[in-house]
């Protein structure tokens, strides 16, 4: 038997396909091919930088689905199954929603792979492959399954691996989708099996694809005493409520951590507090809102170097905060910032907010929408309209890319010019992160040549009536590809239901600020 796994790419411009320069390794591709059993054969195809072999021989074709990929990931599937090939689809976007992507694949599995995926290549090999599977999520490659990377061999991914020591995070913002698809729980590796995977990898340099590397402080400690003597280099994605626990913070260090991915999504105390972000409050009631003065202070004097990812639209936000935030990032010299729109997610409280306030644009799929371009507003925004966001973050963007800005914000002698590693990693980033910005504002998702062009009856950018269902958008681009189109109810298929009862083990935010 042959499979093959497929990485979509997420769109394309009108003067051609998008090739994204920096992208890494696909992590769950690797690791679904290591929980495939041996005597299947697997290829691995990156859609974001080479083509797909189509008409080559294949038994079944497995694609990893995050939202932005979801579109391009339909019209792959569609291109196989015209050709009698079956697909299965997993990941995130799967999960949340996964009454649409039922209706574009032959088979659909909810929740990670690790304690299904054999079982369904089995029913696969007896021909009894089953629409639907539901698996739970949890700990990453329990049992020390390690990823099959030499499926990355030769296709020019940056040198750096991706790992994963923990899954989740224990925290409640109303934007993330990690908060929902792992319901607000961590899942942490046992540190002797994370262990082996970084010494069984060749290189130095170490990206863990954690979703909250910190959720649970105590048991990363243990974790980054063990690290300290493999000399490794890492960054990581964490919470601000680290800067609260100094011990935490002098390990970091020690263990080789260069910097973190660390969402401020906003420099507006209400629209952070609206947003239920509590670990950018957690611990500090007495100290009131200092605009992140004392936790930048403390991942300074770290040296560790800050990625600041930004969620700009929420409730409280004004374009006055948007143009700030910039100022704000600028001020404290951080090695990267991502403006980013707030988005809202199918299954995010956010998203259901949004849809019952009617304030969802693209008939509440963006993703799917023909007309929807990466990075603009895609809901109705309270104090300004969605061009005005889309504009000001865009102002932003633009204005932290330019070469006087990286060159201004390089000067800081606590982070950016602390250490080699550290100027190295600042001088290649910043401009291959410009050049990306740069490449993907404003592309359209998917990459089908538009004769299936947008039809001007789709362009609406009147707020979406969730009593019309999804049926425009999702009729629309079905006829695209060729399927019959169909009329939903967005009660039963928005994704919202399956977790709305879920019990909140988070910290509430109320105690906190
Ligand atoms: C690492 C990462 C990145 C890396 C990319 C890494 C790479 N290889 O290229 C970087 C930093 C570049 C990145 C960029 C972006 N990312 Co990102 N990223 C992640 C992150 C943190 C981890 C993904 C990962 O590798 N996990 C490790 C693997 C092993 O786990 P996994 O993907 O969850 O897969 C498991 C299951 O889902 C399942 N599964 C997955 N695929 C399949 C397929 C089959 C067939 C089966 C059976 C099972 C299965 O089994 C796997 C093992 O258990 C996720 C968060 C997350 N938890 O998913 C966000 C995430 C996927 N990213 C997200 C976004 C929005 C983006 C950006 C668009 C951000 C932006 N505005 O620019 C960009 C662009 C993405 C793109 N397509 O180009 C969102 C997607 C939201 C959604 N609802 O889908 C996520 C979920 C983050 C979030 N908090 O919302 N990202
Ligand atoms: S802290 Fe980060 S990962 Fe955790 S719920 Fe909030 S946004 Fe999601």
């Amino acid at each position: 038997m042959k499979l093959t796994l497929i990485f979509p790419n997420m769109g394309f411009h009108s003067h051609g396909g998008y090739t994204d320069e920096a992208r890494m390794e696909p992590l769950p591709l690797s690791l679904l091919a290591a929980l495939t059993p041996p005597d299947v054969e697997c290829v691995m195809y990156d859609d974001r930088m080479e083509d797909i072999p189509f008409d080559e021989p294949t038994d079944l074709v497995a694609i990893s689905i995050e939202i932005y990929t979801a579109r391009r990931s339909y019209e792959i599937a569609a291109k196989y199954r015209e050709r009698g090939i079956p697909v299965i689809f997993g990941g995130m976007h799967v999960t949340l929603i996964p009454e649409e992507a039922g209706k574009f694949a032959d088979s659909i599995y909810i929740g990670d792979a690790e304690t299904g995926w054999a079982g369904v290549i089995e029913d696969f090999k007896r021909g009894e492959l089953k629409a639907i599977y539901q698996a739970p999520v949890g700990v990453p490659q329990e049992g020390g399954i390690i990823p099959r990377r030499e499926l990355y061999a030769d296709k020019g991914y940056l040198p750096l691996s991706l790992l994963q020591y923990t899954r989740g995070c224990r925290f409640a913002c109303d934007f993330c989708a990690v908060s929902v698809y792992f319901d607000r729980k961590n899942y942490v590796r046992s540190t002797q099996e994370i262990l082996r995977e970084i010494e069984e990898q060749n290189r130095k340099f170490l990206f863990f694809v954690d979703d909250n590397f910190l959720s649970d402080q105590q048991q990363a400690k243990e974790f980054l005493r063990a690290l300290i003597p493999l000399k490794v280099k890492w960054v990581s994605q964490a919470s601000l409520d680290m800067t609260n626990d100094l011990e935490l913070m002098d390990l970091l260090s020690r263990s080789g951590c260069i910097g973190n991915v660390v969402g401020f999504e906003s420099i507006v105390p209400e629209s952070v507090k609206s947003m239920k972000k509590a670990p950018n409050f957690l611990g500090r009631k007495a100290l009131g809102w200092d605009r992140y003065e004392k936790q930048v202070r403390i991942l300074r004097d770290h040296h560790l170097q800050t990625w600041a990812t930004f969620t700009l639209g929420h409730d409280f936000d004004t374009i006055e905060s948007i143009d700030e935030t910039h100022h704000f990032a600028m001020e404290n010299k951080f090695c990267f910032a991502a403006y980013n729109i707030l988005m809202p997610y199918p299954g995010t409280p956010l998203y259901k907010r949004l849809r019952d306030e009617k304030r969802l644009l693209y008939g509440g799929k963006w993703w799917l929408h023909p007309d929807y371009r990466f990075n603009h507003a895609s809901f109705i925004p309270k104090n300004m309209t969605p061009d005005e966001l889309t504009e000001a973050v865009w102002r932003n963007r633009d204005r932290w890319n330019r070469p006087w800005s990286i060159f201004r914000r390089l000067w800081d002698f606590k982070t950016n010019l602390s250490s080699l590693t550290r100027f190295l990693l600042y001088l290649s980033y910043n401009p291959l992160y410009a050049k990306e910005t740069f490449n993907k504002q404003g592309m359209l998702l998917g990459l089908m040549k538009r004769s299936e062009k947008p039809k001007p009856e789709s362009i609406d950018f009147t707020p979406w009536d969730p009593a019309k269902g999804y049926a425009p958008v999702d009729g629309l681009f079905m006829e695209g590809l060729g399927m019959e189109s169909y009329g939903e109810n967005p009660d039963e298929i928005c994704g919202c239901t399956a977790n709305e009862t879920s019990p909140l083990t988070t910290v509430s935010i109320s105690e906190t600020v």
